[in-house]
């Protein structure tokens, strides 16, 4: 109903860059593990973890209740640093209130723009509903320019159209951007894992508490890569704050920006292809939004560079068509519960 109040709030958008920034919308630990059970598990040569012996079971029934009962848990699939996302049920999405405050923040954002912002986006948060994954696990970081170029070199991978960055041994830790979808979930295929649903995405993000950002619900500006005054982005540049990067940086170069269950740049940074395609809430991963070959946007999640707080959001979700690419655009991988072993 209050939907209603909220649509009424028409924004125009004029024809948009392909690769600006969200607003324009296309439209555009610590603490005990808890009663967790103790567990043994088998030990891979390629693929171990490290961290509590915890039940690391796909749907193990006890687990954390708040973000603070959780104890990262880190693994390792092949060259990716992983970090393990146990069993729970998490609130997903936006509550009005939230996307009401968005929808009035945005205008101010874009004063001085070319073009409105598109505020009638921030309604794809809601409504807001349960989900409960399965446990997983998700990159410690955005894919690297060095890791996606093993694949690269074994010919499984294309490398991304513009190599400046991809390149540059310099950037050789930064995320790997300018990626289309098709390619991300190519390469999260090439290692034995997939990319994030987005529901898994959001869960190790936001995690049991359902903070707006990784760290919680009031936006830090030490805890990630945005567009602070360093950003060439000149109409929502925070010029109050220098992060050090008007573009990507190294991946984990925020260590205080980690989420719940350890994974970090989850704001900011590389923007991160998720799986699903676009359809509205409530997230049903069995209504054709997984199927690989659905047609439709895709998610992109977290924000990057040359976003500003209001897109940093966890909840946030910027919908491109897949074979989009920019400077921004990156992803990290997931991986099944049995993929990756405990010691
Ligand atoms: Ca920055
Ligand atoms: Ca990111």
């Amino acid at each position: 109903m209050k939907y209603i109040l909220l649509v009424v709030l028409v924004l125009v958008v004029i024809a948009l860059p392909a690769c600006s920034s969200p607003g324009e919308l296309d439209t555009s630990l610590t603490g005990p593990p808890n009663a967790l059970e103790q567990a043994t598990a088998e030990v891979s040569d390629e693929q171990t973890a490290t961290g509590p012996a915890v039940d690391l079971s796909p749907t193990a029934t006890v687990g954390p209740v708040t973000n603070a009962d959780w104890q990262p848990v880190t693994g390792q699939l092949g060259d990716l640093p992983m970090v393990y996302v146990p069993a729970g049920c998490f609130t997903m999405g936006s509550s009005e209130e939230q996307i009401a405050s968005a929808m009035q923040a945005c205008p101010a954002l874009y004063s001085g723009a070319p073009f409105a912002c598109d505020a009638s986006a921030y309604q794809a948060e809601g409504p807001q509903h349960e989900v409960c994954p399965d446990a997983f696990w998700i990159g410690q970081t955005e894919v690297t320019n060095r890791q996606y170029a093993a694949c690269v070199e074994a010919g499984a991978c294309a490398p991304p159209i513009d190599r400046t960055y991809f390149d540059d041994p310099a950037y050789a830790d930064h995320p790997v951007i300018q990626i289309p979808w098709p390619d991300a979930m190519g390469y999260a295929d090439w290692v034995g894992g997939s990319l994030p649903t987005e529901a898994q995405w959001e869960y190790a993000a936001r995690g049991l508490d359902g903070w707006v950002y990784p760290w919680g619900d009031t936006f830090e500006k030490d805890r990630l890569n945005y567009c602070d005054v360093n950003c060439d982005v000149y109409f929502w540049v925070d010029s109050t704050y220098d992060d050090g990067y008007a573009l990507t940086a190294p991946v984990g170069s925020y260590p205080g920006g980690a989420s719940w269950v350890g994974a970090l740049d989850m704001s900011g940074n590389a923007w991160e292809w998720v799986s699903s395609v676009f359809r509205e809430y409530p997230y049903d991963a069995a209504d054709g939004r997984e199927d690989p070959g659905a047609s439709g946007d895709h998610i992109l999640r977290g924000g990057a560079f040359d976003i500003s707080y209001l897109d940093a959001r966890a909840a946030f979700r910027y919908r491109l068509a897949p074979g989009d690419i920019c400077r921004g655009y990156g992803f990290r991988v997931a991986a099944d519960a049995e993929a990756v072993t405990a010691p």
